[in-house]
């Protein structure tokens, strides 16, 4: 299937985070890719992944990094996709220096940022689905039974005790 998400990152060390976005995608039966692109060890491979992506078929780019997080930010810059930011938990400060560096993007440029690690990994997934299913029934139609089951799991679930 023709992918319509591209799942990136800028580290290895960021796919137990991405791996929820993915995670998502799979199971609302969006088709992806996904692959490592890093904003300062791969500067080139991130021009040439974005400027192509358009022209590739891709409808939407999740882009997660973590630290110094600027790639979604230069992804953005070089396509008019929209671009989804998910910053990744780092060590040293807890993914808040991936989320401002992330979220804080001049006027013009935008990246929908979501929240810091796995919540916003997951709901990266699920917003890109969101996107994609504008045209596609079958999406639409995974996310709204998604939705209705996850609904219906707190109802069955009353009892905070288990
Ligand atoms: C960022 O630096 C990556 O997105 C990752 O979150 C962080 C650390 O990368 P590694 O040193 O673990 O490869 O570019």
């Amino acid at each position: 299937m023709q992918p319509k998400v591209g799942v990136i990152m800028g580290s290895k060390s960021d796919w137990p985070t991405m791996e929820h976005a993915v995670a998502m995608l799979d199971q609302l039966g969006v088709a992806y890719e996904t692959r490592v692109v890093s904003a300062h060890r791969t500067p080139d491979l991130l021009f040439e992944y974005a400027k192509s992506a358009d022209a590739r078929g891709l409808q939407v780019i999740i882009a997660g990094a973590g630290g110094a997080a600027h790639l979604p930010g230069m992804v953005a810059s070089q396509t008019a996709l929209p671009v989804l930011g998910v910053p990744v938990e780092s060590k040293a400060l807890s993914g808040m220096d991936s989320l401002l560096s992330i979220v804080q993007m001049p006027g013009g440029i935008p990246v929908g940022t979501l929240a810091i690690g796995k919540a916003g990994a997951t709901n990266a997934g699920i917003m890109a689905a969101q996107i994609v299913a504008l045209q596609d029934p079958l999406v639409k139609a995974a996310l709204v039974a998604f939705r209705q089951q996850q609904t219906q799991t707190v109802i069955d679930n009353p009892d905070p005790r288990g």
